[in-house]
């Protein structure tokens, strides 16, 4: 029974050192000191021994139990630390690389265009008001003086839903609903996507934006229009900006006009940015029509007020100095990347 005892201590001893996880550790302990365990069997066949030798057998075998866990605890720490060894080294992380850079999104050019024109009204007191890009051809073009038959309707060749419903041409219908309204004064923009059935070439697109705006009050004059374009050219163009206005006609508008702005390349003296003139047309205004008043409902005896109109890609174009109204389309990430 001693060689026995030797055998399974030797046993034991070489398997703990052979093993290389935790799990196998477990196994060992079980194979040898569990219930059905070799060590828990050789006490058990204690009985066929001499009583006299008994007291001295279990000494023996205690002894090598001792020996057996208290080999098996310092393989299981040595494993412990040598997978936290492992598991840190794994974790290293170099602190002097470069960091990865993460990618950060940003508006569209004409959005960047449009929030600088925002800010600009919002800061002279305007209201940004949006609405329906379906529309009545009633608020589209009957309430801004374009009555049926009248050549306006065609030139801008709409695009139709059925005889009354179209694809708004232009953002005034937010101007005609908020007049309906009748809330006054009203000092406001309508920002937004207006739709005509143009086709695409470097300054034309089917869909594009503009940006108009309304005033309507009690002595509202064209010096209140000069003075406010004028502003606002400055803030969007630079401080140094002069501005132009140009007779013109608007069917909503009398008298109309369109505005220039000096050439911000070069100061007005010409240079091949403004084609040697000088001067850059950014948009068309004028005194409200009173009849475009009377039909929402305003009394143009009590009441006057401007109006002007931008297109939103003209901004951007000129400010970004694009060259090619189709890139602000196209979503080509290397022209985006570039704003
Ligand atoms: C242009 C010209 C313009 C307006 C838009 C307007 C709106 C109402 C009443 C009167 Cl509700 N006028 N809008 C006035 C003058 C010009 O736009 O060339 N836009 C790109």
């Amino acid at each position: 029974m001693n060689d026995e005892l030797s055998r399974i201590t030797e046993d034991i001893l070489e398997k703990i050192r052979k093993s290389d996880s935790l799990e196998k550790l477990n196994e060992i302990r079980v194979e040898f000191l569990g219930k059905k365990g070799r060590i828990t069997s050789v006490m058990k066949n204690m009985k066929d021994l001499a009583p006299e030798e008994r007291p001295k057998f279990g000494q023996l075998v205690n002894d090598m139990r001792q020996k057996a866990e208290a080999a098996l605890e310092e393989a299981k720490a040595r494993m412990t630390a040598a997978a936290r060894e492992a598991k840190l080294a794994a974790e290293e992380i170099d602190v002097t690389l470069p960091a990865k850079k993460r990618a950060v999104g940003h508006g569209h050019p004409n959005q960047i265009a449009l929030d600088e024109v925002e800010r600009i009204f919002v800061g002279m007191g305007y209201e940004v008001v949006e609405g329906p890009e379906v529309e009545y051809q009633e608020y589209n073009f009957t309430k801004l003086n374009i009555p049926e038959g009248h050549p306006a309707r065609d030139e801008q060749d709409t695009f139709y839903i059925n005889d009354e419903i179209l694809l708004r041409s232009q953002t005034s219908p937010v101007q005609a609903r908020v007049m309906e309204q009748g809330k006054l004064p009203i000092r406001m923009i309508a920002p937004g996507r207006v739709f005509r059935s143009d086709n695409i070439d470097a300054t034309h697109s089917p869909s594009f934006h503009q940006i108009e705006g309304l005033v309507v009050d009690k002595h509202i004059t064209m010096t209140d229009l000069k003075g406010t374009l004028d502003q606002f050219a400055k803030e969007l163009f630079g401080e140094n900006t002069k501005t132009r206005f140009r007779p013109h006609h608007f069917p909503f508008t009398e008298p109309s006009a369109e505005v220039d702005v000096s050439c911000f390349k070069c100061g007005g003296k010409g240079c091949r940015f403004c084609k040697n003139e000088g001067w850059i047309e950014i948009l068309g205004c004028g005194m409200v029509h009173p009849h475009v008043l009377e039909m929402c409902g305003i009394d143009p005896e009590k009441y006057t007020g401007f109006a002007f109109g931008v297109g939103l890609e003209r901004i951007a174009i000129l400010k970004y100095e694009i060259d090619d109204m189709r890139l602000l389309y196209e979503n080509d990430q290397r022209f985006l990347d570039q704003f």
